[in-house]
């Protein structure tokens, strides 16, 4: 809980972050937002990562300062795991010999820290970062509203989904009076994507689809789409997203090849609609209205099963 992490911070002075591969922007701002927040106290701080940075996330104060490991040593007091359901998620090998600090806002997350501060009513683990920045008499730093403004743009749809409190906007506001820039980080996270993205854009929608009540939108990605439009990881960011634009859709299934009759599933809901519920009776997890989850098959029957399993989560939400 957050007073352990206060307690630690303040005892200790060698602390690394990761969190998970691919990090998404609540992934990698909170990581960022936190390193700066420890060097502001005095402390060594650095951000260990597993493979490359989106894009999108390049222009954040502390980016070039990241290093790409693939194992971690016995040199930190603690380290510190954000946004990772599991220890394998930021993909480090020798995380189960350190002290860990799980910090997350998923419910379902796994309690495999030293120390674990999971806040499910947190809109992003930034909203957290704010918290502990707070509660341990830190000052809010220009580096670290701007990368904490970007978890939090990215975790709330820039402040739309319904994980969007009145809290977040105060700690949104917060962060702009402390110095993040809010057309600049919309513009980093919703315009600089490559051309790529279009090209995968265009073929995934080729795609789309309603289910038999018109209330489920169906898109799929296969490998060669990817390889046609030369993507590149996180092309297909908020794809899943866009059926949702349509007044009668209340339910999204996004499946993506990524193997042999293997797909990963995107799901996305409305209102009281669980899709989290329906992603765990795969083995997968996720928030209400956004989950994600892994199915094997042949394609036309593992969609029929998704769909299947998301009418009965938006019939049990009707009822
Ligand atoms: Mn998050």
């Amino acid at each position: 809980m957050l007073s352990q992490v206060v307690e630690l911070i303040e005892n200790k002075d060698n602390f690394a972050i990761t969190t998970h591969i691919k990090p998404d922007g609540d992934g990698i701002g909170s990581s960022l937002g936190l390193c700066w927040l420890l060097r502001s106290l005095g402390k060594n701080a650095e951000v260990v990562m597993n493979g490359g940075i989106p894009q999108a996330y390049s222009g954040l104060p502390g980016v070039d300062q990241i290093q790409n490991v693939s194992s971690v040593n016995g040199k930190y007091d603690a380290v510190f795991v954000i946004e990772c359901s599991d220890l394998a998620r930021p993909g480090i090998e020798g995380l189960e010999d350190q002290f860990t600090v799980n910090i997350d806002h998923h419910a379902t997350c796994e309690h495999f820290g030293t120390i674990n501060w999971i806040d499910s009513t947190a809109s992003a683990v930034g909203e957290m970062i704010y918290n502990l920045c707070k509660a341990i008499g830190g000052r809010i730093t220009p580096e670290i509203a701007e990368c904490v403004y970007l978890a939090l743009v990215a975790d709330t749809g820039s402040f739309r989904y319904s994980n969007t409190s009145d809290r977040t906007l105060k700690v949104a506001s917060e962060l702009v009076k402390a110095g993040a820039k809010p057309a600049k980080v919309g513009e980093a996270v919703y315009n600089s994507y490559p051309w790529s993205r279009i090209e995968l854009m265009r073929q995934v929608l080729d795609t789309v689809k309603r289910d038999g009540t018109g209330r489920i939108a169906i898109l799929r990605q296969t490998l060669a789409m990817g390889e046609e439009a030369g993507s590149v990881d996180g092309d297909n960011n908020g794809f899943v997203n866009i059926p949702l634009a349509a007044k009668d859709i209340v339910a999204v299934i996004y499946m993506r090849e990524i193997g042999k009759d293997q797909f990963r599933a995107s799901l996305r809901s409305r209102g009281n609609i669980n899709v989290a519920k329906v992603a765990e009776q795969f083995g997968g997890g996720g928030h209400k209205n956004a989950a994600g989850l892994s199915i094997n098959g042949p394609w036309d029957e593992a969609e029929a099963t998704l769909i299947t399993a998301v009418s009965a989560a938006i019939d049990a939400a009707a009822s």
